[in-house]
């Protein structure tokens, strides 16, 4: 008999979840009729290793380096008696939708075969990292920060961790304690995490337990080997149907979905139910998380057909046709045709 080591705490029921090994994909007909955030029991999971059990009351945040004039061990209650923000902000995974190189280019790359469900919207709160760094007296000859989780080392590489750049450390990040108005769940990275708005995942370390601040660059597995080159994430879309959707000739359907980038809000939304011959503008809400977007069809041919949907940021870029191959699979941004039948 196989033994199944559960590597995720929370429930992965079949509707909401498709399961990738140590991770879980969130199935992007579960966002059909939500709000604009991803409720905590559908948000997608991507463990390295397992999640961890962390005691909050024992937990500690070690901030250490040579660019820092003090050391400081922080406890839960000292970082929640600080100045907070909230924020809207996104998480993907920087493999999201790696499955249609294989699928849509003939040009399958390895990792975890995501399809369009490795993000999810969030209700953030927390310190904002500057304020932190700020009080532990951060030189302006800071370069790079290296932010290090609790969960197991991943095979021989040590604890998961990453360099940050102290610009953007000192920009958006927020040192998060609560998801969606409650206590971090174990899976997302209780009792902290970070939260780093517009990049890839791997940014946002869960289960933090410390960072180091150096006035040299620093580096780790997770930007030599693992998520190399990879920072801001491009613009994507999903609609909120199963895959192989069913719809029924003659009869007037909304579709909907929602579109993102790590560079700026959608601000237009195009969507094909023709194979990609003609377009036509949804009508979007723009939101710097992701825009929803809705727009009126009617099906008219029976058969198998596929629909797509292209986003327009507001610096600009637009979903290409096709994504240029990539050797890990990261950032595939290119229309997705998703498989529908019309009976
Ligand atoms: N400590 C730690 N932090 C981590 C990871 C991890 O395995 N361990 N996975 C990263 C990756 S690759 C992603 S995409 C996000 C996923 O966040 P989520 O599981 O809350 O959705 O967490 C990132 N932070
Ligand atoms: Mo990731």
């Amino acid at each position: 008999m196989e033994l199944l080591l559960e590597t995720i705490v929370k429930p992965l029921p079949a509707h909401l979840f498709t399961r990738h090994e140590a991770s879980a994909e969130m199935r992007w007909e579960a966002m059909a009729g939500q709000p604009l955030l991803t409720p905590t029991d559908r948000f997608f999971v991507r463990n390295h290793t397992t999640t961890p059990t962390i005691d909050a009351s024992t937990w500690r945040l070690r901030l250490h380096g040579d660019a820092l004039r003090n050391e400081l061990d922080l406890t839960y209650d000292q970082l929640k008696a600080m100045p907070a923000q909230t924020r809207e902000t996104a998480i993907e995974c920087a493999g999201n939708g790696r499955r249609f190189y294989g699928e849509q280019q003939h040009d399958q790359t390895p990792g975890t075969q995501w399809g369009l469900g490795a993000i999810g919207v969030a209700r953030w709160r927390g310190v904002p990292l500057r304020y932190l760094l700020a009080q532990v007296g951060i030189s302006p000859k800071a370069t790079d920060l290296l932010p290090q989780g609790l969960d197991a080392p991943f095979e021989g590489y040590g604890h998961v961790r990453r360099p940050l750049p102290a610009e953007k450390a000192m920009d958006d990040v927020l040192v998060a304690y609560e998801m969606n108005g409650e206590p971090l769940p174990p899976d997302h990275g209780f009792p902290v995490r970070l939260v780093v708005p517009g990049w890839v995942g791997i940014a946002s370390i869960k289960w933090l337990g410390d960072i180091q601040v150096a006035t040299t660059h620093l580096s780790s597995p997770w930007n030599t080997e693992f998520y190399k080159d990879v920072r801001v994430h491009p613009p994507k879309s999903a609609f909120e149907l199963p895959w192989n959707a069913e719809f029924t000739a003659g009869e007037p359907y909304v579709l909907r979905g929602r579109s993102w980038s790590g560079a700026g809000t959608v601000t237009r939304v195009e969507v094909s139910t023709d194979e990609g011959r003609t377009w036509r503008e949804a009508r979007t809400n723009p939101h710097p998380a992701w825009s929803t977007w809705q727009i009126d069809w009617t099906p008219e041919k029976r058969g198998p057909a596929t629909l797509r949907a292209r986003a327009t940021d507001e610096s600009g870029e637009t979903q290409p046709a096709s994504t240029p191959t990539h050797p890990f699979g990261y950032h595939f941004n290119a229309v997705v045709h998703h498989p529908i039948h019309v009976r």
